[in-house]
């Protein structure tokens, strides 16, 4: 026998050191354990050796045969996993995938425009609570206890005294209350109703208005929202303003526009009227001054409320306010 059995120890993990892929591990174990491997043939020739020699040189072969085997399977596998590791790498080479942008709500969108506009007039921005107390949310309004105007809103009661708000105005008297005039702001945020249909949603998003100052006039509501319905429609829009009704407002008014689907001849949308109610507003009542402790002598003013939903549905011709809060992409993808 020419070969020592040691030497094929040292030499086996000296070729193990040297392999670099599973693949080349691979062959080792061929070239050592397979049915001519170089240990294999080690094991077959010890038959020829002298009987004394025989035992202890087949329970050294077959003790190294074990070692080998183990180390090339554990080689084999560490090569594989690390083999692995490189195909879930990134390549940077690739080209990138791109990503999808988001988009407001259509609802946030038309919002966003009412407040542009107002802002670009010269109104601030006021937001704050929509858990009210009832003396913000009527009484301070002119709703006294137990009026019927109570009953224009259909109201979420929290508990006697506590309300969901029904419109944005409270926030507009805690101002009031706050700082005497000028004042110039509008109040956007959810206010709940209990109310459900295809117009009416129990919650819905509201910018209400209000400017008082000394000489302010029924021509200064006239003006502000007249151009504020040229921004927001288009500035050909027609529009009337149509004496009406609320507490809080002597005289009130509310603006319709020329109806946009029939431009006034009359059909379904506008109920054959030609004409669309897109806002309430008036005089601020008296009232209310003496409410938050300000002079009605000296000072006048205008305020108004809209539905942003109402807005929108008229601005996009969409007949369901439904469709807004059902989170339906191929609907929201639209605007
Ligand atoms: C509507 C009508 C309106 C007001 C809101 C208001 C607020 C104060 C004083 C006086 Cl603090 N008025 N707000 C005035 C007129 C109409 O809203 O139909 N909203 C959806």
């Amino acid at each position: 026998m020419d070969t020592n059995i040691e030497d094929i120890h040292r030499s086996g993990l000296d070729d193990l050191k040297a392999a670099r892929t599973s693949k080349e591990v691979q062959d080792l174990t061929v070239r050592y354990l397979g049915r001519k491997g170089i240990l294999t043939q080690f094991l077959r020739n010890i038959s020829q050796l002298p009987a004394e020699q025989r035992p202890a040189a087949g329970k050294r072969a077959n003790e190294l045969k074990g070692i080998l085997e183990q180390e090339f399977k554990t080689a084999i596998k560490k090569f594989e996993s690390a083999d692995s590791d490189n195909l879930d790498r990134i390549d940077v080479s690739l080209p990138g995938r791109p990503l999808t942008t988001g988009y407001l709500h259509p609802i946030t969108q038309v919002n966003d425009q009412i407040c542009d506009i107002f802002s670009s007039l010269g109104f601030d921005i006021a937001e704050g609570p929509e858990v009210e107390s009832d003396y913000y949310n009527f009484e301070a309004l002119n709703f006294p206890k137990d009026h019927p105007a109570r009953d224009m809103q259909d109201t979420f009661f929290v508990n006697d005294d506590v309300v969901l708000r029904t419109h944005t105005s409270p926030l507009q008297i805690r101002t009031m209350e706050k700082q005497q005039p000028p004042v110039r702001i509008i109040c956007p945020g959810k206010v709940y109703r209990c109310d459900s249909d295809l117009t009416h949603t129990p919650m819905f998003h509201q910018v209400e208005g209000l400017l008082v100052d000394e000489n302010i006039s029924f021509g200064d509501l006239k003006g502000v929202l007249t151009t504020f319905v040229h921004q927001m429609f288009d500035d050909q829009t027609s529009l009337r303003f149509r004496p009406s009704f609320f507490p809080f407002t002597e005289p009130s008014a509310e603006v319709d526009i020329l109806c946009v689907m029939c431009r006034g001849k009359g059909c379904r949308v506008c109920s054959r009227t030609g004409w669309l109610e897109i806002l309430g507003s008036g005089m601020v009542h008296p009232a209310l001054y003496e409410n938050v402790g300000y002079d009605a002598d000296r000072y006048t003013g205008f305020a108004f409320g809209m539905g942003v939903e109402r807005i929108a549905m008229l601005k996009y011709g969409i007949d369901d306010i439904r469709k807004f809060f059902e989170n339906d992409l191929r609907f929201l993808e639209q605007f």
